[in-house]
Parts: structure tokens; C-alpha cells; sequence
């Protein structure tokens, strides 16, 4: 139960471009990022369950075009970071992805097409999502057919027992992997494997470790990091009263819970398999109800595909294991640099501003190599050539002579 009264900000480690931001921390952040990377110490890992219900794209998410000029979609966006860390750090990178009952199959598939985007097929690792019954708003439990019960997903926090019921956990611990860096599906400008935030990760030897960004705005639609009772906590939009999502701090001007939850976290293979193992029940994520539609059988044995939420559905959330971490840390992140979700169909959070976003991500990188590209709208650099800014610096001096700039320029 949250006291809303006694809820406080929660701190984090501010970035090094802010005021308070301590570079040379970062740097040795960095480089313990860099060494767990290079010793085979990390996995990447994609919760990619979700049926994408308001992008309203018949596929996996994860197979929607999502780049500006070449709509790649957003495994391959993934699959590609993750093959430019391996050349970083001269090591293979397992790729864990959670997929869910209905959407296993095609992603798969995808993959298989696709010869895995470069990838060796034997470093992804696919396994499902557990299933939770829906009930209808009596509380009664909706069948999906004859004898059969309506089921659905049971919520990215289902990752955690996913994790180890797949076996995942132990064989990763088996080959030296300890760490885990988690991302979303829906998010093209993610960094997945951030050599900074598992470096902090290690140093601060949290359990749990989160991305931060300030929020644009008051009621935007982030999760709110917060502290209660001592422990972090995670406090949804739809959530924490409007009027605090809307204070402000007399002093700097600034929201006072500010901190958005993107999402982006790095995890403790231990930690996982405590969790996930289930053996105690102080350790188990709440269950979360969502008023959904839900097709079901009447009594009559009728078919009913509903028009409006009839059922409820449950889910657990992934950053409800925060406050069950005995060390649990925070860093901050650039928004232009690591968030612009595709979520719906337009306006927010859609596939055009993200498309903007991450070109908008690309022309800075031109910029802060010399280029004078303010004219052009629409640039991709693939992940193949450079995947942060300090790279694509150091690389583009030698190759700009054989590429020439112009509106829709594809950089590989
Ligand atoms: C989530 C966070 C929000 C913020 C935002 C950032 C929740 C409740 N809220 O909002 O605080 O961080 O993301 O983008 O999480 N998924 C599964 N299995 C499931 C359900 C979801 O794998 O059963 C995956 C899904 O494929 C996607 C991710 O979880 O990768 C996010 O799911 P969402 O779209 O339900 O989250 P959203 O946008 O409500």
C-alpha cells in the first residue's frame, strides 16, 4: 500500500552534461562497463510479451519498421547494437528476448528469415512469458472456448520467473554471466548494452539498477521514481495523485518527482533467480488488474468478441521488484539520446516522432563531427558504422569523402 503523504523523490546519479554531474565518476564508470562487457559478464535481455494493442500493427512489435530512411525494424535496430558492442569488446553477447504464447512463433519466424540480422542464431535465446486467467468483473473466470480458460499474458515483471523457469538463469550463470541489461521493444534509440549504467551497476553492487529521465512534462506517461520506507519505488502515472505529478520545487523551478521511469534497467542474475525462484513470499511481485476486452464464451455457448473492457486482466510490473532490493540505484539519461518509444499509431510516442527523433539523434552526431547539415530532415547511421556519437566522430573524418550528404542519406 502506498502513503501517498510520505512519499519522497528518489536520487540518482545526476548525468555528467547536468551541473551536479561528476565526469570523472562516469569515466570509471565507463570503463568497469567496458571490462564486465569484454569478460563475458552481460547479457542483453528484450521483454517483447506485449501484444502492441494500441500501435494497432498485426505482427510482434519488435517486427515494425521503425528506423527514418531504412525502416529497419526494431530487433534488427537491437541485433545490430548488440553486434557493434561485440566488435567493441571482442565478446559474445547472449540476447535473451521474452516472448509471449501469441507471439512466439512469429518472432521466431522473423528471425529465422531474416538469418538473425547477422547474429549467430546460437547467442538468441528465446522463452515465453507466463499466463494469468482473466476473470470478468464479478470476479468470475472468462473461457476462451469450451473447457478452456481465457488466459493472457502475466506483465513484463513476468520476465523475472520467465527467467528461471526457462532455465535461462542457470545456464547463463553456468557460462560466467552475471548481469543482465533490460530493455523494452518498443524503444529504437535504446541503448542495450550501456557500458556507463552497468558500470554503476557493479560499483554501486546494486540488485536492480534503473535508467531516469526528467519528465517533459508533468502528467506524462512515465512511471515516477520515489522513495517509501526507505526503498525505491516505481509509482505509475495513471498512479500518483495529479497534484503532485504537477509540483514544483520553490527553488529551482523544477517538478519536484521529476525522475520518469524509461523502463531501461540492469539486473543481478542472483537477484533474478531470488525472485523468480519463488521460494519466498516476501520477495513476490504484486499482481497489478487492467480492466481489458476479453472475447469469452457466454453461457450459451455464444461468442462474444466485446466492444468495450469486460474483463480484468493481471499483470505483474517489472519495477515492482525495486523496493525487494537490498541496493538499488538510479542513473540519469538523456531523453534525446535514449527515449522516443513507439507506442501509438500518432501524435505521441508514435512511429513519426520517433523516426524525427532518432534522426534528429543522427544530424547532432553530423553536427558535432563538423558537418553544417541543418537543411536535412531525415539521416540514419546504422549501428554497423557507429552506435554513439563518440564513435561515429572518430570514424567519419576517414569515410566522409566517399559518402555524400543529402535528405534520406542511409550511413553504413
Ligand atoms: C511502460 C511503463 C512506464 C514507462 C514506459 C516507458 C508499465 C506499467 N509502465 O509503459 O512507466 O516506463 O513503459 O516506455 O510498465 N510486455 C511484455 N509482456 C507483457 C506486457 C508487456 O513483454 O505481458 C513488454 C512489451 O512487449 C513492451 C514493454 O513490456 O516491450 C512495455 O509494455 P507496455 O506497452 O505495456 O508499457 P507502457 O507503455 O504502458
Amino acid at each position: 500500500q502506498v502513503d501517498y503523504s510520505k512519499l519522497e523523490p528518489a536520487p540518482y546519479i545526476p548525468h555528467p552534461s547536468t551541473a551536479t554531474g561528476d565526469r570523472q565518476l562516469w569515466s570509471k564508470a565507463k570503463e568497469l562497463g567496458e571490462q564486465a562487457l569484454k569478460d563475458g559478464r552481460v547479457a542483453a535481455f528484450t521483454v517483447a510479451g506485449g501484444q502492441g494493442t494500441r500501435l494497432g500493427f498485426d505482427g510482434p512489435k519488435g517486427t515494425f519498421p521503425a528506423t527514418p530512411v531504412k525502416k529497419k525494424p526494431l530487433f534488427q535496430v537491437f541485433a545490430e547494437r548488440i553486434l557493434a558492442t561485440q566488435t567493441d569488446c571482442t565478446s559474445t553477447i547472449d540476447w535473451l528476448i521474452m516472448t509471449s504464447v501469441q507471439n512466439d512463433e512469429a518472432t521466431q519466424t522473423f528471425f529465422q528469415e531474416n538469418q538473425f540480422f547477422g547474429l549467430n542464431p546460437e547467442q538468441v535465446h528465446f522463452f515465453k512469458q507466463g499466463m494469468m486467467p482473466a476473470v470478468d468483473k464479478n470476479g468470475k473466470i472468462l473461457l476462451s472456448e469450451e473447457g478452456q480458460i481465457a488466459m493472457s499474458p502475466d506483465g513484463h515483471g513476468g520476465s523475472i520467473r520467465a527467467m528461471v523457469r526457462s532455465g535461462q538463469v542457470e545456464r547463463l550463470q553456468a557460462k560466467g554471466v552475471d548481469t543482465v541489461s533490460y530493455f523494452q521493444v518498443d524503444n529504437p534509440l535504446v541503448q542495450c548494452l550501456d557500458p556507463e549504467f552497468i558500470g554503476f551497476h557493479l560499483m554501486e553492487k546494486a540488485e536492480i539498477s534503473s535508467k531516469m529521465i526528467p519528465k517533459a512534462y508533468p502528467q506524462e506517461k512515465v512511471g515516477h521514481f520515489c522513495v517509501q520506507n526507505g526503498r525505491q519505488v516505481v509509482i505509475e502515472y495513471s498512479d500518483l495523485p495529479v497534484e503532485m505529478q504537477q509540483q514544483v520545487n520553490a527553488n529551482t523551478g523544477e517538478l519536484v518527482f521529476r525522475a520518469g521511469s524509461i523502463a531501461i534497467h540492469v539486473l543481478d542474475l542472483k537477484f533474478v533467480q531470488k525472485l523468480g525462484l519463488g521460494a519466498d513470499p516476501e520477495l513476490a511481485l504484486p499482481f497489478h488488474f487492467a480492466e481489458k476486452k476479453v472475447p469469452y464464451l457466454d453461457p450459451d455457448g455464444n461468442f462474444i468478441s466485446p466492444e468495450e473492457p469486460n474483463g480484468i486482466k493481471f499483470e505483474m510490473f517489472i519495477f515492482d521488484s525495486l523496493p525487494l532490493a537490498e541496493k538499488s540505484i538510479i542513473m540519469e539519461t538523456l531523453r534525446e539520446d535514449e527515449f522516443s518509444p513507439i507506442k501509438n499509431a500518432e501524435g505521441n510516442d508514435s512511429p513519426e516522432t520517433s523516426r524525427e527523433d532518432q534522426s534528429r539523434q543522427h544530424l547532432r552526431w553530423l553536427r558535432s563531427a563538423g558537418e553544417p547539415v541543418d537543411s536535412l530532415k531525415s539521416i540514419e547511421i546504422s549501428p554497423l558504422f557507429a552506435h554513439n556519437e563518440q564513435t561515429f566522430v572518430q570514424k567519419w573524418e576517414a569515410q566522409k569523402s566517399n559518402i555524400h550528404l543529402a535528405n534520406h542519406t542511409y550511413i553504413q
